[in-house]
């Protein structure tokens, strides 16, 4: 199909037709913001075999926007005073799997595949939170792991197509996650492992041998397009994008150098190529993530939109700042990493006035982001000695989020995969926060079994949701900004 998009702005001028290197599983906005931007740099720079197929698990409205456009798409960098639009062109098209698992199957079990790139969002690894470990009752899992229809989920998909590799003679893939979750390799490696153990030990034996997991940290903030943007790139540009994505200019990506098979150059695209990925993972996830999290449910609560109202709002760029206080206690410094610095950059990030990320888009999934964003920091400076009372009133803020109203009584839905039993806890507490907070923490796929003892913490909690619900969070922001305590 002959692409409709590129007629007047310089596409990069490498072959489209060369071999798919890459399968990619969840073509959402982020991975089109990110990824597939440096393959779209690395075949520019003449290095080929790098295409990308692209794959939605779920549904169709990626490859809806995507396939018409021959996979060509617009991606806009907006740096709070203008932008700059760049069509990126490495992704081939857009497979629906519900619809057409044969072809995705045989796309994995290609033998130019060298690589399958992940960003499936936390829940699509159908892991126990807390523990990190294969959710083997999860229904999804159960149902791919009874083999009796074709795969749905991630690993489902990803241990059937290493199989077939294996019975043709193929080496595997090397399967790169680009989620936000710590240790994202070894989760990645002991799931799709667990997996397969399930059914065929010598097929886990040998993917542990033979395939690699690299651990990767992502970094890129890539806001929902919305109808809005779209109607704004049509202004300027002589053509409507279904698939354009918008971000901001800021873009990082450190990957763990444990490939196996072909490796894309990705250091000549502007990756960082480490032995370990830990302390970036680390320091990513509980400042940048852990900031943004406060401030989804803090910011909701307050009735505003985006996060740059947010941080503009008194007293929310101060916690912002008693938060990373408190969280960088529990980094230690490494190679390349300057905090302040960091802390400078990402103020600036979250401000960015054009972006637009809705505090709504972040508050999602909550259950699957609060171990690796605040429980751990907490935990790490319980160790220590410390309290937390920055992170536990995001801890305390995200309880008062899971009770699905807002401060005008206005229900929400709370769009988490756990939103059954945060619900419950929350109606079994019948209004009380100090009761709230105790049957929330006893959730264990959340919090593990090590908070309910930890009175100092569960007290905070609590403290900060009474603050909460009693003077609203504009008001407990601003004066935990000047006070350090909640009320
Ligand atoms: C955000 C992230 O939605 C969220 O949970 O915190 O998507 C964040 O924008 C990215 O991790 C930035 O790299």
């Amino acid at each position: 199909m002959k692409p409709r998009l590129g007629s007047r702005l310089n596409t990069p001028a490498y072959d489209r037709s060369q071999a798919v290197g890459v399968v990619h599983l969840g073509t959402g906005a982020f991975h089109r913001a990110h990824q597939a931007v440096y393959f779209d740099t690395l075949m520019a720079q003449g290095e080929t075999g790098w295409m990308i197929q692209g794959a939605s698990l779920r549904s169709d409205a990626i490859a809806k926007q995507l396939n018409p456009q021959g996979g060509l798409y617009t991606m806009v960098v907006q740096d709070g005073s203008g932008e700059t639009d760049q069509i990126i062109s490495s992704i081939k098209n857009v497979l629906v799997a519900p619809q057409q698992p044969a072809a995705l199957l045989s796309a994995l079990a290609h033998a130019d595949t060298q690589l399958v790139t992940l960003t499936v969002t936390e829940k699509g690894y159908h892991l126990d939170p807390a523990s990190g470990a294969l959710n083997l009752d999860d229904p999804l899992i159960r149902a791919d792991l009874s083999g009796q229809s074709a795969p749905r989920t991630a690993p489902g998909f990803l241990v059937s197509a290493l199989k077939a590799r294996r019975d043709k003679g193929l080496t595997p893939f090397t399967i790169l996650s680009c989620d936000n979750l710590p240790h994202n390799g070894v989760l990645t490696c002991s799931a799709i492992c667990e997996f397969a153990r399930q059914s065929d030990p010598a097929l886990a034996d040998w993917i542990e041998k033979e395939a690699a997991f690299p651990s990767s940290m992502v970094d890129r903030i890539v806001p929902a397009t919305t109808d809005a943007d779209l109607k704004a790139l049509a202004t300027r540009l002589p053509y409507r994008d279904e698939g354009m994505v918008k971000t901001e200019p800021f873009t990082q990506w450190v990957v763990e150098d444990n490939f196996c098979g072909r490796r894309p150059a990705l250091e000549t695209a502007g990756v960082t190529m480490t032995k370990t990925v830990a302390d970036w993972e680390h320091a990513k996830l509980r400042l940048l993530n852990g900031a943004h999290s406060a401030l989804a449910y803090l910011g909701s609560l307050a009735g505003h939109e985006y996060v740059d109202q947010a941080m503009g709002a008194p007293g929310f760029e101060r916690f912002v700042d008693m938060l990373w206080d408190e969280a960088v206690t529990t980094l230690k410094p490494f190679a390349g990493f300057d905090a302040d610095a960091y802390r400078g950059e990402l103020k600036d990030r979250f401000c960015n006035p054009s972006l637009k990320h809705r505090t709504f888009q972040i508050a999602m999934d909550g259950s699957q982001k609060l171990p690796q964003r605040l429980l751990g920091a907490i935990r790490d400076r319980r160790a220590q000695g410390l309290t937390s009372p920055a992170l536990s009133l995001g801890v305390g803020a995200w309880m008062r989020w899971q009770y699905a109203q807002d401060e005008h009584g206005q229900s929400f839905v709370v769009d988490d995969p756990l939103a059954h039993m945060t619900q419950e806890a929350v109606r079994s507490a019948d209004g009380n926060p100090v009761q709230t907070a105790k049957a929330l923490v006893n959730i264990e796929d959340i919090f593990a079994t090590d908070f309910k003892d930890d009175v100092h913490s569960t007290t905070a909690f609590s403290d900060a949701l009474s603050a909460l619900l009693n003077a609203g969070a504009a008001q407990t922001v601003q004066s935990f900004a000047e006070t350090g305590s909640y009320s």
